[in-house]
């Protein structure tokens, strides 16, 4: 493993950033009610989505004008917070989340496909749910620290198989619920584990999502192609991320070279172990994040 170079400050807030670098989360209000009321009424106005099951606007086959019109609803309503909060970022992808009551609801444990260098920038998702959200209906759950430990490229649209994902044994009990009001932010690191358990109430669970990249970083795309072997391409501009149907390899885009996922592997119960030493107060010691770049 190696020492990567520090990223910039992600939060204005002094605290509040280290608090976020080393626990790869943090929380804090972000709307008023009457914003969280707003925003479910432009959103009702576009359509009904969502049922029983998960359901994620960004994941589902909608149009592109619908899924165009929701990024826009969803950026302009968390545009305030968003600048309030991060050091010169901009958005690149949003959801609207409809977590439906009972079976199949639950999202599993999984880290956020990577689109930036983490050496040197970090992306992050500003997750804001608008109900309240504990364990009777599917809060997100997070392990802290785990955005610190490196276990593959996270790349789309799957994860090479080398990399043994240390994540798909791990369970519910493994997490840390985190439990907040309608409105209340929970803004994580795109590389932390999270996932949320079933909803076990009779009413959908609603969330809405922004990532956001910092304006200065160049953005990119790892591909892993049916070889295993994961391809750097260049994204122009992040626009085109909301673009791109990446079940196939898309040509158009300039490639940056392969990069190397030469690493041990990493068990879960070494995932688990590493993201604690760091949450507990080791940061950047045992992280690797990054390092994958040949
Ligand atoms: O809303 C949820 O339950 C999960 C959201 C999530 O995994 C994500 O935004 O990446």
């Amino acid at each position: 493993m190696t020492t990567p170079s520090q990223p910039g400050p992600v939060l204005q807030d002094l605290g509040l950033n280290q608090e976020f670098l080393q626990q790869g989360v943090v929380t804090r209000p972000f709307f008023s009610s009457e914003q969280v009321a707003e925003l479910r009424s432009e959103l009702d106005q576009l359509g009904t989505f969502g049922g029983t099951g998960f359901y994620d606007t960004a994941a589902a086959a909608l149009e592109s004008a619908q899924r165009e019109a929701i990024h826009r609803i969803l950026c302009s309503a968390f545009a305030q917070g968003a600048s309030e909060l991060l050091v010169d970022y901009e958005p690149v992808m949003s959801s609207f989340i409809v977590k439906g009551p009972g079976q199949d609801s639950q999202k599993e444990i999984h880290r956020d496909f990577r689109l930036l260098d983490e050496s040197q920038f970090r992306a992050v998702c500003i997750w804001v749910p608008l109900v309240d959200v504990d364990e009777s209906n599917g809060a997100l759950a997070v392990i802290r620290g785990s955005h610190q430990v490196d276990t593959g490229p996270r790349s789309v649209p799957m994860t090479p198989r080398y990399s043994q994902d240390p994540l798909l044994e791990l369970s519910f009990e493994d997490t840390e619920t985190v439990p907040v009001l309608a409105g209340e932010a929970v803004v994580f690191d795109m590389a932390l584990a999270h996932g949320s358990d079933m909803n076990h109430s009779n009413l959908p669970r609603y969330a809405a999502a922004v990532a956001y990249a910092p304006k200065s970083a160049p953005l990119s795309l790892y591909f892993c192609d049916s070889d295993d072997s994961v391809e750097e391409l260049e994204i122009p501009h992040p626009d085109v991320f909301r673009q791109i149907d990446w079940r196939a390899r898309p040509d158009y885009l300039q490639s940056l070279g392969k990069i190397s996922g030469d690493r041990p592997p990493t068990t879960s119960a070494e995932f688990l172990d590493q993201s604690r030493t760091i949450s507990q107060g080791s940061p950047h010691k045992q992280s690797s994040v990054g390092s994958e770049s040949a």
